[in-house]
């Protein structure tokens, strides 16, 4: 049986805005059969019933998608269509109709428009709604609402929220690009008096980001928007942002990303967005903004999941009234939803943190300058469930100051509820094992995804930060590309990248760019700009990233190819920003110029990839050729008489190891180093940030999986499963974030939910159960399973639907003999390395392997 799933017009499902007039319509594909697909025909039409307008022909492929060639669909028609797929054994299936529109291109008569207030860079100001009320002749039949904001918005109709987006329009670099949506509205509107409205928020625009003062890009929140209603007797009206809308302000009286919301209930604005409603309210002022207006193109933050507190609240005895913590049992982001009865004008304080200190109060410190810290004014009128809107804290514990509940009473255990909010992704796989560490590893590698993509990825949710910092994430997007399907959060991104890149090609080490930390994020971090696409793009099989973006890349790699000596990178002098080093090692100091050198072969060896697969034969050999000469001079320069490295820290033998960086001879002689520095270690590990993603690789890929495995099933720190040990719901952002023996690291930089380090999900995925591309595939079509078996584990599975189809591997250990089964998808083959050391080539199809141990 074949049955198709996902429909994907650039990523996106059913978008309502596009960049090119031309998308890449794609598909999934279940099939339990192990017949490929070999054909496919995707028609579109203007209607579900309408007449065809495309038709890309019974077409002999294996591909999942195809470019749409057909007219242009102009903004406000819908494009509706099919895919039909046939296998190799006569099967055939039709998808269930999807469809995407196109944005529009102009935004007419409509202004930027907000509130003239704007508070200061340190004094916040409340949140402006904004109203205009407008008359339909008929019954409207179609309608769209696009819109944008510098800022937040939380666009209205009729009272109604037009959109469950949360945080839209996200995080860009405002002085280049702010993204748009367009949502279908139709529903929302009558015949007669209706309002548009709006609440704006500060965002990332205004409110405070990293650790600065506010108002970095502009200093209030501004609203673009155009309504645009066809009505039942043939004519239309757009309903534009400008001048004659009104403002006002309500019971948002701030609203900050770093330090929390304070809302006065008993200034709620009641019917504010309904017809005869907004008197009192003043012109709203218009602002000029030379900003480009782009279609979003990665997936809206959403409302994910709910979580309850795990018991009881305890109390902190406090006059004249206790503080009562409650814990969610997980570390999360989001916002705190309170439901509580109190007297009017009783202002609830809701404060929230990651850990809690040695008495068991609220652990602030690592917030830094982050309030992190809501407040609700009660309106008295009985029961009220309240939650922010445009601030979002990284919590497990919330504490509630203001309710006056004895220690033997204490609240109701659902006066909290944590809700999660992150980019809405597909989960696309899992991975468990027989060790219940490991499993609860795992659980916070992707709670760390969770609570750091949000819209952008960031280093950490809970501090003065929350940046997208280049080197996190190109250390754990193989990981996250596991996890979920991030081909759309990451297509967004590359773009914050380029828009981040300085005029002499270098990436910056965070991105979007916040004008403050800007230039060159150094080796490891600007790299992410190869990393992250170059990952997009093998796992999911769309080259067009790499195309949009490649003379970007080129331009970085020639910044890099500017500013070597003798093709070492990060030497003392470089004009460069020399680096972040092996950030957060563990008393192994490996020298800057070494990283540098190592991550400069890496990109060269990045760009030959990539400009082989384009097709840029010429583009590739030169860089074959950086490739060849970085090699020879890292030998040159880090590579002893004796075949030993100059620096003898982990990170030095992983990274000249990964990169391919040593000759044949010393491989062998670097492995044994590493072995040995790690046993010196007591089987420890010292890396930081740039070793620690390719240390279990490096290790299992030489014949030593042995030792990485003792790591991994370490239990003292430095190691992954420390932290679990000690209650750990999300990864740490140090090793030793706290210790029995010292307590808590130092809080100006100890984050708990950093997922840096959840990168060995990668090789749990790969390594362990054994689901891995090979060599130059795109998209999984050319598997390979290299399941080790070790660490006293008796089975361990992971499942990944690919953009191929669903791959499964799980292995169990039984009488000496190890049983593997797998399931590889109909387009694809694979190559089996099974423990024995025999290598099976597998077609489609379950196979169920075994050999002695
Ligand atoms: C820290 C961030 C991040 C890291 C940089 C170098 O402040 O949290 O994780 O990449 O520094």
């Amino acid at each position: 049986m074949l049955r198709i799933r996902r429909l994907l017009c650039e990523n996106l499902e059913c978008p309502i805005g596009l960049a090119t007039a031309n998308p890449r319509l794609s598909w999934r594909l279940d099939a339990d059969s192990s017949q490929p697909p070999v054909r496919y025909q995707v028609k579109v039409q203007s209607g579900p019933e309408a007449a065809e307008i495309w038709d890309s022909g019974v077409t002999a492929s294996t591909d999942f998608s195809v470019r749409y060639a057909g007219p242009v669909i102009e903004p406000g028609e819908r494009a509706w269509w099919t895919v039909q797929v046939w296998d190799g054994g006569g099967n055939s299936a039709i998808s269930e109709p999807s469809w995407w529109e196109p944005g529009i291109g102009d935004w007419g008569g409509s202004e930027w428009i907000g509130n003239s207030y704007a508070g200061g860079p340190r004094s916040t100001a409340p949140s402006p709604y904004l109203r205009k009320e407008f008359h339909l002749g008929s019954r409207p039949i179609r309608a769209r609402l696009y819109v944008t904001a510098l800022g937040l918005v939380e666009p209205y109709l009729n009272g109604k929220r037009a959109t469950q987006d949360e945080f839209f329009p996200g995080w860009t670099d405002y002085r280049t690009r702010v993204q748009y949506r367009g949502y279908d509205v139709v529903e929302l509107l009558n015949e007669g008096v209706n309002c548009i409205g709006a609440i704006l928020g500060d965002g990332w625009y205004c409110g405070h980001i990293e650790w600065r003062d506010r108002q970095a890009y502009g200093l209030q929140p501004k609203l673009r928007a155009r309504l645009m209603v066809d009505l039942a007797d043939g004519s239309s009206t757009i309903v534009d942002s400008d001048g004659s809308w009104t403002t006002s302000f309500g019971p948002i009286l701030e609203s900050d990303m770093m330090h929390g919301e304070a809302y006065d209930a008993r200034r709620e604005l009641g019917e504010w967005c309904s017809s005869g409603s907004g008197k009192g309210w003043v012109p709203a002022t218009t602002f000029e903004e030379t900003v480009g207006i782009v279609p979003a193109p990665g997936p809206a933050v959403r409302v994910i999941q709910e979580i309850s507190p795990i018991g009881p609240p305890r109390p902190i005895p406090q006059w004249p009234s206790n503080l009562w913590i409650f814990d969610l049992g997980q570390n999360m982001v989001g916002r705190i939803r309170i439901k509580v009865k109190a007297k009017p004008g009783l202002t609830i304080r809701i404060r929230c943190t990651e850990v809690l200190d040695a008495k068991g109060n609220l652990y602030r410190e690592p917030l830094r300058t982050a309030r992190a810290t809501d407040y609700y004014t009660c309106k008295g009128d009985g029961e009220e469930i309240w939650e922010s809107r445009f601030t979002f804290h990284g919590f497990r514990y919330v504490e509630i100051m203001g309710l006056d509940n004895k220690t033997e009473d204490p609240p109701a255990v659902d006066t909290v509820t944590g809700v999660v909010l992150h980019s809405e992704m597909v989960a696309t796989g899992g991975f468990e094992c027989s060790d219940p560490l490991v499993n609860q590893l795992q659980s916070n590698i992707v709670w760390g995804q969770k609570g750091n993509f949000l819209d952008v990825p960031t280093d950490c949710p809970q501090r003065d930060e929350r940046l997208g910092w280049t080197g996190d994430a190109q250390v754990f997007v193989r990981t996250a590309a596991f996890n979920m399907d991030v081909a759309g959060f990451f297509a967004k991104w590359t773009q914050d990248l380029e828009d981040s890149q300085g005029e002499r090609g270098e990436i910056p080490p965070v991105s979007p760019n916040t004008g403050v930390v800007g230039g060159d994020g150094g080796p490891g971090w600007a790299d992410a700009f190869l990393v992250c696409p170059w990952t997009i793009a093998r796992v999911y099989g769309d080259l067009d990233l790499l195309r949009k973006h490649y003379e970007s890349m080129k331009a970085f790699v020639g910044w890099q190819e500017q500013t070597h000596r003798d093709f070492v990178r990060s030497y003392p002098g470089y004009p460069g920003f020399g680096g972040f080093g092996d950030w957060l090692s563990t008393n192994a100091d490996t020298p800057m110029d070494l990283i540098g050198t190592a991550f400069f072969g890496y990109s060269a060896d990045l760009m030959a990839k990539i400009a082989d697969t384009l097709g840029h034969a010429e583009d590739a050999a030169r860089y074959r050729q950086l490739f060849a000469d970085i090699a020879d001079s890292f030998r040159r320069h880090y590579v002893t008489p004796e075949g030993d490295l100059v620096s003898r820290t982990q990170t030095s033998y992983v990274l000249a190891l990964q990169f391919g960086l040593l000759d044949e001879a010393t491989v062998p002689k670097a492995v044994d180093a590493l072995v040995h520095e790690i046993e010196r270690r007591g089987d420890h590990l010292s890396t930081g940030f740039l070793g620690t993603p390719y240390l279990a690789h490096v290790l299992s890929d030489h014949g030593r999986p042995d030792v990485a495995f003792r790591l991994l099933m370490q239990k003292t720190y430095p190691s992954w499963l420390y932290p679990v040990t000690q209650g750990a719901t999300t990864i740490w952002e140090r090793w030793d974030g706290w210790t029995h023996d010292k307590g808590f690291q130092d809080a100006g930089m100890n984050s708990f939910n950093h997922y840096a380090y959840g990168a060995i999900g990668h090789w749990l995925y790969s390594r362990v159960a054994g689901i891995d591309l090979a060599e130059g595939d795109l998209g999984y079509r050319h598997l390979e399973f290299r399941p080790h078996v070790g660490g006293g584990l008796t089975h361990a599975s992971a499942w990944l639907d690919s953009v191929a189809g669903r791959i499964e591997a799980g292995w169990r250990v039984e009488g000496g003999r190890f049983h593997y089964s797998i399931l590889v998808p109909p387009p694809s083959a694979g190559a089996v390395y099974l423990p024995s050391g025999e290598v099976l080539q597998v077609g489609p199809g379950r196979h169920e392997l075994e050999c002695a141990l």
